[in-house]
Order: C-alpha cells, then sequence, then structure tokens
C-alpha cells in the first residue's frame, strides 16, 4: 500500500504521518509527580505534544499536589542505572534531560553512565521546588557541579539555583547577564538563565553559550501558579534537539510552548473553595 505523500517528506515526528522508525526519541531522566504538572509526567506529556516520543528513567516518587509536596521516596541508584541502560541499548535515544535526580547516589549513577554516550543531555537542576520544598539532598550539589554539568550541552538554572550556585544574589538583569556568563565559564557549559518575573511584565531568560549571550522573551503571565514550567520548559529543549534543531532555535521554541502552556491553564476549585492550577500541555504555541 502507498504511504501518504506527507510521511515520505518528514524524516523526524512532526507530523500524523511519521515513519516509525524516523521518529525521534528522547529520554527523561526525572521525578515522579503524582499531581503530573511537574516531572516526568511534564516531560512526557510535552515530548508527546511536541512529536517526540519519550522514554523514562524515574528516579523517585514524590507525593504532592501544587504547591505542597507530602513526601519525596527516592528509587535505589542501581534501578535508575538500569532503567537507563536498557533503553540506551534499544532505542535510538537522540536527546536527554535530567530532572529531579533526588539523591548524590543517584546524580552519581546518572554521570557515570551517561559519561560513556555522546548524546546531547540537557541538564535542568532541579533542587527547590516552587513551594519553596527543598527537593534535592544537599551533599548531591556537589556531584552535578563535578560529574554532570560539563557533560551537558545546556544547563537550565533559575534565579535562586543560579544564586546558590554562585553564592550570590541575582537581583537586576545586568546581574543576571553576569551571573550567566560567570556559571558557563565555571561550569564550561552553555547556561540558560531563567528570569522569571524579574523584569516587570516580561519573562526574559538569557542564554549564555560560545562566548555571547542571547536573550529570550515572552510575556509575564500573572495570577497563575506556575507548578511544573521549569520541567516543561527543559523537556521542550530535549524535544528540539531530538528533532535535530540547533541549541538556539530549540529555545526559541520551548519558550513559546512553555508560555502557552501557562496562558492556557486549566483550573479547578477543591472542596475548601480553594484553586488549583495545572499547565496545559495540550496548548498549541503559536
Ligand atoms: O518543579 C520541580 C519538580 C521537579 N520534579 C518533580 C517535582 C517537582 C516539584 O514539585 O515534584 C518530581
Amino acid at each position: 500500500m502507498a504511504r501518504p505523500a506527507r510521511a515520505r517528506k518528514q524524516s523526524t515526528g512532526q507530523s500524523a504521518g511519521f515513519r516509525h522508525q524516523k521518529f525521534p526519541v528522547a529520554l527523561t531522566i526525572a521525578g515522579s509527580d503524582s499531581s503530573a504538572g511537574a516531572g516526568i509526567q511534564a516531560d512526557l506529556k510535552t515530548f508527546s505534544a511536541l512529536g517526540v516520543y519519550g522514554l523514562t528513567a524515574i528516579t523517585c516518587v514524590v507525593a504532592e499536589i501544587p504547591g505542597k509536596v507530602s513526601r519525596i521516596e527516592p528509587l535505589s541508584a542501581s534501578i535508575v542505572r538500569e532503567q537507563i541502560e536498557v533503553l540506551l541499548e534499544s532505542f535510538p535515544v537522540a536527546a536527554i534531560k535530567t530532572g529531579l535526580l533526588c539523591s548524590a547516589e543517584i546524580v552519581d549513577a546518572v554521570a557515570e553512565v551517561l559519561n560513556r554516550r555522546a548524546i546531547p543531555m540537557v541538564v535542568d537542576p532541579v533542587m527547590i521546588a516552587t513551594s519553596g520544598q527543598q527537593l534535592l539532598d544537599p551533599a548531591a550539589v556537589n556531584l552535578y557541579e563535578k560529574r554532570l554539568f560539563p557533560v551537558a550541552v545546556l544547563v537550565t538554572p533559575n534565579l535562586d539555583e543560579a544564586a546558590k550556585l554562585l553564592g550570590a544574589e541575582i537581583r537586576t538583569q545586568t546581574e543576571m547577564k553576569r551571573a550567566a556568563q560567570a556559571l558557563a565559564e565555571k561550569y564550561k557549559t552553555a547556561i540558560l538563565l531563567k528570569g522569571g518575573h524579574l523584569r516587570g511584565n516580561m519573562a526574559v531568560d538569557l542564554l549564555f553559550d560560545k562566548g555571547r549571550t542571547t536573550e529570550f522573551t515572552a510575556p509575564f503571565v500573572r495570577g497563575v501558579a506556575t507548578h511544573g514550567t521549569g520541567c516543561t520548559y527543559s523537556a521542550a529543549i530535549t524535544a528540539g534537539l531530538a528533532s535535530g534543531h540547533s541549541l538556539k532555535e530549540s529555545i526559541k521554541h520551548a519558550k513559546k510552548f512553555v508560555t502557552a502552556t501557562i496562558r492556557n491553564h486549566l483550573n479547578w476549585t477543591n472542596e475548601s473553595g480553594d484553586a488549583l492550577h495545572a499547565l496545559n500541555h495540550s496548548a498549541r504555541a503559536k
């Protein structure tokens, strides 16, 4: 039977007429968020929305609702390693992202498995939840710096994570620019420093790569509890890389995607009358 014309032209997955063996594959190594707005669930929804087949290696299980982490239970480093190894032996993984790695042992195991492969890896250094809850074992931060950042193609800290890594607060656009450069030089990798609402009505992120700064800007969407934006953003960048786009193109499209998931957020009211917000990963970026 003849294949549809669209399928013949399409080498990667962005259309319904893909050939399975050409469908881009990406792997996320991250924690499970029971409320499914962040973590591995956000990553998978993002990969699917962007035409990428997502694989997962789960590092820990977090019982939570938006704004409140109830409990975190890490898995063993050996089961994390095994998930990654069996996947990489079989699937044509074109890009990887790491999210919440939870413990020092897991960071070490992930670094060891990935050090031996030449697959582009985006590291989202998840340390603290939007609610302020500490998510990463403090002993793990040092291992991130020594073992994971140097093998990443991109590290995506928010302002709090960058401040923690540099030991200095970041309060202005100028400080943000300096911080992105300092982190890139310190860890010898590209840095995407996410500015959140630092500059009034715009959400400004700065990429420092190969000696140059590039700005990515979108209108800041107010009044939305944005649990999971960091995960969604880094997953969308990873999807772009897996589909063969450059780092800058991947970030540009990911920024549009994450803005659309916030702007088109879902909301419910619970029995106590509290509003519950969730990113809408089915939203289309324009
Ligand atoms: O948004 C950070 C984050 C990442 N990964 C998991 C989480 C959270 C926040 O709660 O639960 C699994």
